[in-house]
């Protein structure tokens, strides 16, 4: 037993678990423990010491803490773990941070731990730090200060960021691991985030000229004040961006996520219905916490045209691609582009066929996807949802900064990527960061949104949410392209997705609520809509069994 013990018994009657119905229990999902927000007090306080023994376990270097729900309406609230380099929390450890949190009682909750501090051989007397930040959802003060409790009964030292998005924890995470080295990522502050955004900013756009309006909806969530103290650190003189933020009110909670925002425009294919869409207008939407990008415009002939992390990462795919090759380093860097099966085939095809790039699919998840981009020296990711960023290795880094160049235009290009690579958040996706990067590669080739989608035509696809008894009997295979169970399932997908043509389509469980998802892609419309209904209806007849 350590002498954190007594500490935690007391703090932890403070912060009790609310239990679950018998056989139930809370699992460290894709996104961290989320739910309603009132049961997560008892779960908060637990994660405290779980980042605690991270960080011991990883001599002390910083881990972060977000409190946040991301999409998810204004009631739920969510807790998540990042690690030293701004990394999703390691997986092995999320069946650890379960185990605390499921404890039975106080004194269950202090022998979990010391079996984990045991069993992992920590040194609970070594230093330990954590930082923390939050969203703006009212509910996240209580449970910052129930996390608070759990860092100071370990006796961890750590510091409160107070309102953030999720990505400017990630990078404040990183900066503060790596101040002082040679690898330092930034200024430990929140100004030391917009300050090295804005530099590199100035640096990519190279004097081109951004034309139009950008109207931002940031989903009445925290990237709409993060994002105006953002613009005011763009120098005018060097850059003119003409931005419009709406939809950035953050006090009244009942409009967070509503109505507006990534998730609506991406699940409803169309603009937020406030403010009043104009046609013509250059628009893009943020999530809740800022970690999801979506551009969109409204065409006074055609409607509602969308542009979705796919198109964010072939865009920035072909433009760095250009840029390497430009720089001379094609034959030395491995450029990839990771996508997951929502990616839209019509997509894939064009970064393999017309750009010549290897595709990798992933599960679901961003954690999935930046793992196997690392494995790239230029690892391009995202979900259709728009989720992602791009990985740049130490060799990549290096190689911008140090080569030669022969020739003003490889020496233009390799500046460029310098500072591509300060530019795009290297920790984990950010809708500012991804929003700058597009604007960038739009500005450098003249291109308006509608020029953006000419480079290739969708294939039209549907997304169904089907309601099962238990989404555990689903299991899939090959990066859950395909079901393994429950028998017979997958046959009966094959046989209906034969029917159409160019078509697609798959079954998953969701990982963050209790149903199943089913995607379907065609050559038509019709196609696309009579596919996904018909693989719904598998499903549901597989999954009420
Ligand atoms: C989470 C994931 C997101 C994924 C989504 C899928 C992170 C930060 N977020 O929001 O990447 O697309 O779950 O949800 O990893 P689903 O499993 O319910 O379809
Ligand atoms: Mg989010």
């Amino acid at each position: 037993m350590s002498d954190h013990d007594e500490a935690i018994l007391a703090a932890s009657a403070r912060r009790p678990i609310v239990p679950l119905e018998k056989g139930k229990f809370y699992t460290y999902g894709t996104a961290g423990f989320r739910m309603k927000a009132d049961l997560l007090e008892g779960i908060s306080f637990r994660v405290g010491l779980l980042a605690s023994l991270r960080s011991r376990k990883l001599n002390g270097q910083a881990i972060g803490v977000m409190v946040t729900a991301s999409h998810n309406p204004a009631v739920d609230n969510g807790v998540k773990i990042v690690d030293p380099l701004g990394e999703m929390l390691e997986q092995d450890w999320e069946r650890y941070a379960t185990a605390l949190v499921n404890a039975t009682s106080d004194q269950h909750l202090v022998e979990v731990y010391n079996l984990l501090a045991a069993e992992l051989k920590i040194d609970l007397t070594a230093s330990a730090k954590v930082v923390y930040g939050r969203d703006t959802r009212p509910s996240g003060h209580k449970l910052v200060a129930a996390l608070a409790d759990g860092l100071t009964a370990t006796k961890t030292e750590f510091v409160d960021f107070k309102i953030l998005t999720t990505p400017q924890l990630h990078y404040l995470v990183r900066a503060t691991n790596s101040e002082g080295t040679p690898l330092a990522y930034g200024k430990v502050s929140e100004v030391g985030y917009y300050e090295k955004l804005a530099e590199a900013f100035v640096r990519a756009i190279r004097g081109r000229k951004i034309t139009g309006t950008l109207q931002v909806d940031c989903a009445n969530g925290v990237g709409g004040p993060k994002l105006s103290e953002f613009l005011k650190h763009i120098p005018k003189d060097k850059v003119s961006f003409d931005v419009k933020v709406v939809n950035d009110d953050v006090l009244r909670p009942e409009v967070l996520n509503l109505d507006s925002g990534a998730d609506f425009v991406k699940t409803k294919q169309r603009a937020p219905p406030n403010p009043k869409p104009q046609p013509g207008v250059r628009s893009c939407s943020l999530d809740g916490d800022a970690d999801r990008l979506i551009y969109y415009w409204v065409d006074p002939e055609t409607g509602f045209v969308m542009l979705d992390g796919d198109r964010i990462s072939s865009l920035a795919a072909s433009f760095i691609g250009d840029l390497v090759e430009s720089a001379g380093l094609k034959d030395d860097l491995r450029i990839g582009v990771v996508q997951t099966a929502y990616a839209n085939g019509a997509s894939t095809n064009y970064i393999t066929q017309h750009l010549k790039l290897p595709v990798i699919c992933t599960p679901t998840g961003v954690k999935h996807l930046h793992h196997v981009a690392q494995g790239f020296d230029i690892g391009v990711y995202f979900e259709a949802n728009g989720h992602g960023t791009v990985l740049f290795s130490p060799d990549a880094i290096n190689a911008f900064k140090n080569k030669e160049p022969q020739s003003p235009a490889q020496k233009d290009a390799l500046d460029t990527l310098a500072a591509l690579a300060d530019l795009i958040n290297q920790t984990v996706g950010d809708a500012i960061s991804d929003m700058l990067l597009v604007e960038v590669i739009l500005a450098h080739k003249s291109w308006t949104l509608r020029d953006w989608a000419l480079t290739y035509a969708d294939l039209p696809n549907r997304l169904v949410r089907v309601e099962v008894s238990d989404k555990d009997r689903f299991k899939t295979t090959d990066a859950e392209r395909r079901l393994l169970s429950p028998d017979g399932a997958q046959d009966e997908i094959d046989q209906a997705v034969k029917k159409y043509k160019d078509a697609r389509s798959f079954a998953r469980a969701s990982g963050t609520e209790n149903a199943c998802r089913v995607y379907a892609e065609a050559a038509t419309r019709t196609e696309a809509n009579e596919l996904a209904d018909r693989v719904a209806r598998i499903i549901e007849r597989y999954g009420t069994l």
